[in-house]
């Protein structure tokens, strides 16, 4: 078990429970490459009884077929925000999810009814990415580390939907294997487990799963244990450490090839 709770999560929290009466729907912004790790029950809580629109993102990074087997959250929409893959579907699921209320607004007389969306999910799953796809512009502020966005702030689209970018929140306690899945696709820092720790994992996964992704490194491979030593030798690389980098980032971009950690459970 790895405990977590930078402060500002908690923050973020009593934040979106504040502004919670104003919101009509919730994008629970999800990592395809982790739909279970990236998904905790408890944020529920959060957002009490919203409707809820489940965005699997970075499905450019994801393994399509065994993402799509999975037992996925409902309603909702495979997307990629970089990509912009599956982005124009979210406003018409939107309207579906929301016609009840829709159909109200309009009989009170609100024929162009603005729709208020609040944007969550943890750390760095690409919020502000969706968000910036969205509307086309570059309004919400984006990096490749977590924690990037530290307060929430309204934003309008084009489609005339009211969006609310949040901080990523993740919680207090993950199990080791979330863990390990969150730090390989980005969403925690890596600094919470130990590299070598990580990496390995990581390799295990890969061999178990997609062993022909390593062929990306064009090395003849004697002994799963000996690959970055391997690895190591090939780039010339100083430090056994640096070849546990390497790899992950490849991992993690999505260079080795398109990945689900999270299995059936
Ligand atoms: N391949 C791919 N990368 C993405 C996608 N969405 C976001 N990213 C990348 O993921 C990183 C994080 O994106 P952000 O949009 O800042 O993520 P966030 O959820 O707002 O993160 P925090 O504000 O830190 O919680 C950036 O490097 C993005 O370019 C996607 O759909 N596909
Ligand atoms: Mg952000």
């Amino acid at each position: 078990m790895i405990q977590w709770y930078p402060g500002h999560m908690a923050k973020t929290k009593r934040e979106i429970k504040e502004n919670l009466k104003l919101i009509d729907i919730v994008y629970f912004v999800l990592d395809a490459r982790c739909p279970f790790s990236s998904f905790n029950e408890d944020i529920l809580a959060v957002v009490e009884n919203k409707p809820i629109l489940y965005l699997y993102n970075k499905s450019s990074l994801s393994d399509y077929h065994k993402l799509v087997k999975l037992n996925l959250n409902e309603p909702y929409l495979i997307i990629d925000s970089l990509k912009k893959i599956n982005i124009n579907k979210i406003t018409f699921k939107t309207r579906d999810i929301l016609a009840e209320l829709l159909k109200t607004k309009t009989n009170q007389g609100y024929s162009n009814y603005q729709i208020k969306a609040l944007v969550m999910g943890i750390p760095n799953v690409g919020k502000s990415t969706l968000i910036n796809t969205l509307t086309r512009a570059k309004k919400a502020s984006t990096n490749p580390l977590p924690g990037h966005t530290r307060r929430l702030a309204w934003i309008r689209t084009k489609d005339d939907i009211l969006l609310l970018d949040t901080p990523g929140v993740l919680w207090p306690k993950l199990e080791e294997k979330v863990s390990y899945h969150l730090a390989l696709s980005g969403a925690i820092k890596e600094e919470i487990i130990k590299e070598e720790k990580l990496a390995y994992y990581g390799l295990r996964f890969i061999f178990k799963y997609y062993p022909h992704f390593l062929k990306y490194y064009d090395i003849e491979i004697t002994k799963k244990e000996d690959f970055f030593e391997q690895l190591q030798e090939k780039r010339g690389l100083k430090l056994l450490s640096e070849a546990y980098t390497i790899f992950l980032r490849d991992l993690k971009e999505g260079k080795l090839g398109a990945v689900v950690f999270d299995r059936d459970n």
